[in-house]
């Protein structure tokens, strides 16, 4: 005979809950790697490294940056959205009646347990769900929810930096950002294990939402096989779909093709997309945190240095290049930079791969520059591209990016000038932006109305890349 079980928030659950977060997961380590730093440590000694090399090699797991970026930030859409649906749906419904934990769970929880491990031999009420099954249920909705928030905290850090604050800061946003991601592999593992131990009959109604109860009939009815029938073919084509959907996009012709990283055309639209909503959302009284000059660091963390790695270069000879127009360009003196008003920033740098330091940098104000050269006209461009002398690294920063009052173009670290793994004598320092786009030893600026190339963009990171 057939029992009506799970509600369709149950059924809702496993059909879509569960593959965007694991999807979620899946490109969470793709971005992981980069900078896999969060280990348990006691006295000295790591017990636990939790994305050792041999899970990436098990799981087939690609060492891919930009991809996972442009994964993690297209499906965080479907995973708030849908979370606010599922929701609102078990709102709606009543379905959280059954799903809440009540007064007497928490105790009921304990017996439930102390039940699975065969402690004690008389189960708790059952109702739909158990007491521990009510805690989970709501529990990983409110992980959900906390992963949304310490998510957004860590992405856009300056445009919500109420919510970073919130969440203790930057840093302890990320740790619990990953935090929750171990909570839900233990809720999966732990949920794997007992739905096998529940059997078959459960297994079905979490896909189909209904259970059968044992009876001598139950061979001859012909609904039961029915019903498991449609709810199983709908199930495999769903998943089927969405392995579809997984191939084209994987197929997708790279929007460059002679770059092997270039981001897929479908992530590409994607990330412009997203770019727009926040894009929305930026101001110039979205100015990012600064800090006293004690808490700067002395040794400050070198990245890369393409384009400007020539050792023999001879600062000496610098000059900055302003292309104004086609016909007109002029050149300024290191000199000159440094006559201009001074502005100093201490602040967060943060670099994509997920490292970040509290650095101490000095130099002209980029809308003190525009101002002091008449390039007002210039100014009204929509994009600022830059470029290193010898033209082998090159970013392009939107108008309003550059023209960010704490925009700089820095001669100075800690005071000093700067050293030539730091961008000698000229670089970059936006700090709305991730590091990808601070360029070191600047050669040339020039403004343009069309997106100018850039060096990361190119290797499919996001263009706008702000934070
Ligand atoms: N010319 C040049 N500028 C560059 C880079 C580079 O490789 N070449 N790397 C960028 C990256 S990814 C980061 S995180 C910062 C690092 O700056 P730092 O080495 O001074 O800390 O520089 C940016 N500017
Ligand atoms: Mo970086």
């Amino acid at each position: 005979m057939i029992k009506e079980k799970h509600s369709l928030a149950m059924r809702w659950t496993h059909w879509v809950n569960f593959p965007i977060l694991f999807i979620m997961i899946w490109s969470g380590l793709l971005i992981y790697w980069a900078n896999d730093h969060y280990t348990i440590t006691l006295f000295g000694h790591t017990f636990v490294r939790f994305f050792p090399k041999w899970i990436y090699d098990l799981l087939h797991i690609p060492y891919r940056l930009a991809e996972g970026m442009a994964f993690h930030f297209l499906f965080m859409w479907f995973f708030t959205l849908n979370g606010i649906f599922y929701v609102l749906y078990t709102l709606i419904s009543g379905e959280w009646k059954a799903l809440l934990p009540q007064r007497n769970s928490f105790r009921e929880a304990w017996q439930v347990l102390l039940h699975d491990l065969h402690i004690r031999s008389t189960a708790p009420p059952q109702d739909k769900y158990n007491a521990a099954q009510r805690i989970s249920y709501t529990a990983i909705v409110l992980m959900g929810f906390g992963s949304v928030l310490t998510g957004l905290a860590i992405y856009k850090p300056v445009q919500f930096y109420w919510l970073t604050w919130l969440c203790g800061g930057y840093h302890l946003a990320r740790i619990l950002h990953f935090s929750l991601t171990i909570d839900y592999l233990l809720f999966f593992v732990i949920h794997v294990v007992q739905v096998t131990l529940a059997g078959w009959n459960n297994f079905r109604s979490a896909v189909a939402g209904f259970e059968v109860t044992p009876q001598a009939d139950n061979a001859a009815d012909p609904k039961i096989n029915r019903r498991s029938f449609i709810a199983f073919g709908t199930f495999f084509a769903g998943g089927l779909a969405a392995y579809g959907g997984w191939k084209w996009l994987y197929n997708s012709p790279a929007e460059t093709p002679s770059i092997t990283a270039a981001a897929r055309k479908p992530l590409r639209r994607a990330l412009n997309q997203t770019e727009l909503v926040f894009r929305r959302l930026f101001s110039d009284n979205h100015t990012v945190k600064t800090y006293p000059k004690a808490m700067a660091a002395k040794k400050v963390r070198v990245n890369s240095n393409i384009g400007s790695d020539d050792a023999d270069y001879n600062t000496a000879n610098w000059k900055l290049s302003v292309v104004k127009s086609r016909t007109e360009t002029f050149d300024i003196g290191i000199e000159e930079i440094r006559s201009l008003p001074k502005t100093e920033i201490i602040f967060d740098f943060k670099c994509v791969e997920g490292w970040d330091q509290i650095q101490h940098w000095a130099g002209v104000k980029f809308t003190d520059l525009i101002a002091h050269y008449h390039l007002n006209e210039q100014a009204l461009m929509d994009y600022v591209g830059l470029q290193t002398p010898n033209g082998g690294y090159y970013v392009g920063l939107d108008r309003d990016s550059a023209m960010h009052p704490q925009t700089i173009l820095a001669y100075e670290m800690n005071d000093q000038p700067l050293t030539m793994e730091h961008g000698a004598p000229l670089r970059l320092i936006v700090p709305v932006k991730y590091g990808i786009k601070n360029l070191k030893r600047i050669g040339t600026i020039t403004f343009s109305n069309q997106r100018p190339r850039d060096y990361w963009a190119e290797q499919g990171y996001d263009y706008y890349s702000g934070l």
